[in-house]
């Protein structure tokens, strides 16, 4: 499949110039097409948030919800129709900030679905305030005198809390984020893949020469050592890229569905037992 078959040539795209998130929608794209997903079997679910645009620049269906809440669809749709491909898309604020708590127990419940988090280390849609994940000294119209917060460590979280995948790609090297995102996509279960985006508007420090000088790709690493994924996610200078930590072997969220035990069919294909729907209201009804 060629990726063109998810271009929407009529988005009116409200990204700046030159921002990360065009990367991360290119790499999308070729990695849904490498791996033949068809767009009416994907869903991106998103936030608010510059990040969160990215469902309506590309096919398939989406739900656009509440900022910080996405996880929450995610979950009800994988729920009832498990056989699609749930992409979960975010900002850092949305994610690790205002969503943190959804970002926690997803991991615990092991949902299958792809969970990718451009993180600009700022709030790009608000203009500039300082995100979970800003760096120390990080100086803002707001944060006058500099972040003192320490950052947000999302893949040594979702380590702690037992994720299947976790990775770290660079918006600015697609052909490698494409990679990763076929990976995560094909990977059973919850897959966490934190993506370098410069915003190249309000967050002059972190630009793409510094994403380029400070980071570097995994090397000679086993992604089947928890232990040692840990101690390359704490690394923060350079922070590494690639896959820290994948165990296929793990329960999902909808094979623990007694629903789906016996039967594999998305709700909506099963007959709709009346008979018994009308007693359950009938028995309510006495008490
Ligand atoms: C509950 C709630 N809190 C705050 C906001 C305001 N708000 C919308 S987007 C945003 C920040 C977006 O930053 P991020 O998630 O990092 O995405 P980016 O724009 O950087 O891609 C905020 C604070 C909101 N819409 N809802
Ligand atoms: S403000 Fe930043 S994140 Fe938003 S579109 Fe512009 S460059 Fe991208
Ligand atoms: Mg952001």
């Amino acid at each position: 499949m060629k990726p063109e078959i998810y271009d929407m040539p009529d988005a009116d795209v409200a990204w700046c110039p030159g921002c990360g998130n065009f990367g991360i929608l290119k790499a999308l794209k070729m990695a849904l097409a490498d791996l033949e997903i068809e767009p009416e079997n994907l869903v991106l679910v998103s936030g608010i948030g510059q990040a969160g645009k990215l469902p309506h620049y590309l096919k398939g269906n989406v739900y656009n919800g509440l900022h910080g809440r996405s996880l929450s669809p995610a979950t009800g749709i994988k729920a009832v129709h498990p056989q699609l491909t749930v992409v979960d898309v975010s900002g850092d604020g949305c994610m690790y900030g205002e969503g943190g708590n959804h970002f926690l127990h997803t991991i615990r419940r092991n949902v299958n679905l792809t969970n990718l988090v451009h993180n600009n280390m700022v709030y790009g849609l608000t203009k500039g305030q300082a995100s979970p994940t800003s760096l120390r000294d990080f100086h803002t119209p707001l944060q006058v005198e500099g972040v003192f917060e320490e950052p947000f460590n999302p893949l040594s979280v979702a380590l702690a809390l037992g994720a299947g995948f976790v990775a770290r790609a660079f918006s600015g090297d697609i052909e490698r984020t494409r990679d990763i995102i076929k990976k995560a996509i094909l990977h059973k279960g919850y897959s966490l893949v934190d993506i370098f985006q410069p915003c190249v508007t309000f967050n002059r420090v972190n630009t793409y020469r510094w994403f380029r000088d400070n980071t570097y790709y995994l090397e000679d690493h086993n992604p089947s050592d928890r232990v040692e994924a840990f101690r390359r996610a704490i690394e923060t200078g350079p922070y590494p890229l690639g896959i820290f930590y994948q165990n296929p072997g793990k329960k999902t969220f909808e094979e623990n569905l007694s629903i789906y035990m016996e039967d594999e069919r998305p709700l909506h294909q099963r007959e709709i037992k009346r008979e018994a729907v009308r007693k359950l209201i009938q028995s309510k009804k006495k008490i």
